[in-house]
């Protein structure tokens, strides 16, 4: 696989990462889908939408790409996620889970009023969580704040590395474009944003509400380095983290175009699955899609 001179993926070229590593993100991915939906559907209450189409960007960046060591979740050094849009909450939280930050049991209790895991991402209750978010478009301006006490110490470059995921209709709060400028001013090379870009927001087409295009120009302008990928495409996620890494004056933006909704029929391309929890017979049938589009190991798993 090669990156094009606009910054954009192709995967007509053999990718250098190993098959086996490709298909075990993959089936976390969709491991995490699964989780993620008996959360929502147990609760009744979860954004379904702008979950799924994150699978593989959490998957990628929790089982390969981010350092972290789950039994120290203050570990200095640690790269440090940041999720923007916290309304994914959910589907972080099996990631967490999943990742060993505390027992996937938890996973049963999230939202309630005891449980560590609230409806919204709480950096003082649970472990792994960097950023209490849920208000939309704060995500990169504290990723700044991060960067620059990682250089505190004097250093050219923080000791870790810090990730952002926003949603696309998060980019229409004008605070994301501050944190942006301030990001380019400080020349971070060790942050990186990922735009989630499902082109859906809460209820309607981002293109249609407030276009952004074209959005890789527009973080050009601000001086990010933008990359463009398929956001399902694990090969792809990982050439672009690859490539952010061998950038070193400037912050890089990852535009990763998703589905809303991604491996339910029924929920994909659909504003009303924004934040609707689905039915018993809706659950059962997304569960068992996801389940037919897993990879074989999965299915005998379950
Ligand atoms: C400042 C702010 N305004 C409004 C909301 C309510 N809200 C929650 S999710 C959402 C839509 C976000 O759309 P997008 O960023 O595209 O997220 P995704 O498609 O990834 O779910 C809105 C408006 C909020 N959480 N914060
Ligand atoms: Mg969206």
């Amino acid at each position: 696989m090669q990156m094009s001179l606009s910054g954009t993926f192709h995967t007509a070229a053999r990718s250098y990462h190993p098959e086996a590593l490709v298909m075990e993100l993959e089936q976390h991915a969709q491991q995490l889908r699964i989780d993620f939906l008996g959360m929502i559907y147990r609760r009744q209450s979860g954004h379904p939408g702008g979950s799924l189409s994150a699978a593989e960007i959490l998957a990628t960046l929790f089982f390969h790409e981010l350092r972290l060591d789950p039994a120290r979740p203050d570990w200095p050094a640690r790269d440090r996620f940041i999720l923007s849009k916290g309304h994914a909450s959910a589907i972080l939280y099996a990631a967490l889970a999943r990742r060993g930050f505390f027992p996937l049991e938890d996973l049963e209790r999230w939202g309630e009023l005891t449980c560590h895991l609230q409806g919204h991402p709480d950096r003082l209750k649970t472990p792994g969580v960097e950023m209490t978010t849920g208000v939309l478009g704060h995500g990169i301006a504290v990723g700044v704040g991060l960067a620059l006490a990682g250089r505190a110490g004097g250093r050219a470059q923080a000791p870790y590395r810090v990730y952002v995921l926003l949603g696309d209709g998060e980019l229409q709060g004008g605070v994301v474009w501050e944190g942006a400028m301030a990001a380019a001013k400080f020349r971070l090379a060790e942050l990186v944003a990922i735009v989630d870009q499902n082109d859906v927001q809460l209820d309607g087409p981002v293109h249609e509400i407030m276009p952004l295009e074209p959005l890789a120009d527009k973080w050009r302008a601000f001086n990010w380095a933008a990359l463009e990928v398929n956001g399902h495409d694990v090969h792809q996620l990982l050439e672009a983290f690859d490539a952010a890494r061998q950038i070193h004056d400037r912050p890089t933006v990852i535009i990763a175009h998703t589905t809303k909704g991604k491996g339910v029929s029924f929920m994909e391309n659909d504003s009303r699955w924004h934040g609707v929890p689905p039915n018993e017979e809706q659950y059962r049938r997304a569960v068992a899609e996801l389940l037919a589009a897993s990879p074989a190991q999965m299915q005998e798993e379950a």
